[in-house]
């Protein structure tokens, strides 16, 4: 057994040595390519919905980190393998390395956009794994025959500083080339009123009224943050046109500019859930970019959209061209678009989940049919028509939390986009009567609405839930659905103990 161990931790060093420089070559080249995150993306792509949702439910926004984690740690496992097979049999030990490289370059090279250089971190770590395998055998046999530890322990303690120096320098590189680019924002033509204060300095623990960029939720197939430069970037509107257009981003802002408060919502978002945001988005109509191309209704009825990197998105061409402010945006809270959130541009359709509307980074627009093309959310079933459904979320106190008898602030936000905006809150103690709480002020029927309800509590366990009404009438549902296939529903509802 005590022979055996060394090799184990041989072959998991080698790997992370080859595994540490492909990921800075990747770096230096397309981020992307990154064997880890290639095969990260493509496990993302190849799990089943089921499991995806179990996952986004379990783990919430580290399920990314736990992705990677779990292929790092199956990666190392069969390097340990790779080492221990070394020890009797080298070759074998190094051609398992090589299967591992194998898998990662098939992942780096089935991505809609790669390029012959993505096989480049793939052949550097075919090359370093099994160099770095053969180093640490041979050292190895050398300490046995001359008793001497000094020159194996030297060569392991300079492979694991080339690993640190691969990995750290990747993400040195990484973070230095994802760095936004400086625009300058245009004026909008059309500028949203101011937004009224919210109560976020009345109601302690509400959710802001704005939400700032870096703390907005995202959601992504990918793993890593696209670098997508303004001047290469340009828009496609193509398929049941009367002529195809491209724009480039200079034409894109000489468009007038609309501006307008939107709360953007992930189907994948449970009752309570984080997934939602509202901010102010900058940019230009869709239907003005529509209409320079000339769609012919009597054909498509949906939008493929495309992002950079080949990224499918559906929406209804009716829902997307009904009047209401459908965007491709450029500008998010007075600022360009982070790059997280799609520089340089996106799109913004209030009342749609963002999975059949926002797509981030996008670069065409195809007139098609439901029939004659599948985006990425509608091959994995879920729904085509997905209007965000009305909801409303309990943000303090928080769920199992201890209070203080007297007088307790409930609040939270509630949202009801292109359905007329929230009109009415009201909150239930223990399941009794539903009571009427208090609005903030409104920001648009695109946009979420604050309440708070003051509660005097007395000693025990008690259930706080929440309901809402859209401006247009409709009350919230109770019925309980999962998020798949067409966004959750049911009333958030939580315990609280009272002292
Ligand atoms: N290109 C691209 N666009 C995308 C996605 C994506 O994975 N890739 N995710 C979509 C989903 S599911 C949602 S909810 C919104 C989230 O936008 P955000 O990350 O800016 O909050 O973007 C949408 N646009
Ligand atoms: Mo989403």
């Amino acid at each position: 057994m005590k022979a055996r161990l060394p090799w184990a931790a041989y072959g998991v060093l080698a790997t992370l040595v080859a595994v540490g420089l492909a990921h800075l070559a990747a770096a230096l080249t397309d981020p992307a390519a990154s064997p880890v995150l290639a095969v990260g993306s493509t496990v993302i792509d190849l799990t089943p919905t089921p499991m995806k949702e179990w996952a986004i439910r379990q783990f919430g926004s580290a399920d990314k980190t736990i992705l990677v984690g779990s292929v790092l740690a199956g990666v190392l496992l069969l390097a340990a393998v790779a080492g221990l097979v070394a020890r009797r049999r080298l070759a074998l030990g190094a051609g398992i390395l090589l299967a591992l490289v194998a898998i990662a370059a098939v992942a780096a090279l089935s991505r809609p956009s790669a390029e012959p250089l993505d096989l480049l971190p793939s052949l550097v770590a075919a090359v370093i794994g099994p160099v770095a395998l053969r180093l640490l055998a041979r050292t190895h046999q050398q300490a046995a025959a001359d008793g001497s530890r000094r020159t194996l322990l030297l060569t392991g303690a300079a492979l694991t500083a080339a690993a640190a120096v691969g990995g750290l320098g990747g993400r040195v590189v990484t973070s230095l080339r994802t760095r936004p680019e400086d625009i300058a924002l245009p004026t909008p033509a059309e500028p949203a009123k101011a937004l009224p204060r919210g109560l976020d300095d009345q109601v302690p623990g509400i959710t802001r009224f704005r939400t700032p960029n870096k703390d907005f939720y995202r959601v992504d197939t990918r793993l890593d943050t696209p670098v997508v430069s303004s001047e290469d970037w340009t828009l496609t509107i193509d398929g049941d046109v009367e002529k195809e257009v491209t724009l480039t981003f200079d034409e894109l802002l000489d468009m007038p500019m609309i501006e307008r408060d939107i709360t953007l919502t992930c189907v994948s978002n449970s009752v309570g859930g984080p997934y939602v945001g509202g901010a102010r988005w900058l940019g230009v109509r869709l239907t003005d970019v529509l209409d320079l191309a000339g769609i012919d209704r009597t054909k498509a009825d949906q939008i493929l959209s495309t992002d950079f990197d080949g990224m499918t998105i559906s929406t209804p061409l009716d829902l997307a061209t009904d009047g209401r402010d459908a965007i491709l945006a450029v500008g998010m809270n007075g600022e360009q678009l982070p790059r997280e959130h799609g520089f340089p541009v996106r799109m913004v359709i209030p009342g749609l989940y963002g999975f059949i509307s926002a797509t981030k980074w996008v670069t065409r627009l195809t007139l098609t049919t439901y029939d004659d093309q599948k985006a990425y959310w509608t091959d994995r079933d879920w729904a085509t028509d997905a209007p965000i459904k009305i909801s409303a979320r309990i943000d303090t106190p928080k769920a199992l939390a201890q209070l203080d008898p007297g007088d307790v602030v409930i609040g939270g936000v509630a949202w009801a986009q292109e359905r007329g905006g929230i009109a009415k809150v009201q909150v239930r103690i223990d399941g009794g009567g539903w009571e009427d709480a208090q609005l903030g002020p409104d920001g648009g029927d695109d946009y979420w609405r604050q309440w708070f309800h003051k509660w005097p509590a007395k000693s025990g366990s008690h259930r706080i839930a929440v309901r809402a009404v859209s401006g247009d009438g409709e009350p919230q549902t109770a019925v309980r659905a999962e998020p798949f296939p067409n966004g959750a529903s049911g009333i958030h509802e939580l315990l609280v103990t009272v002292k």
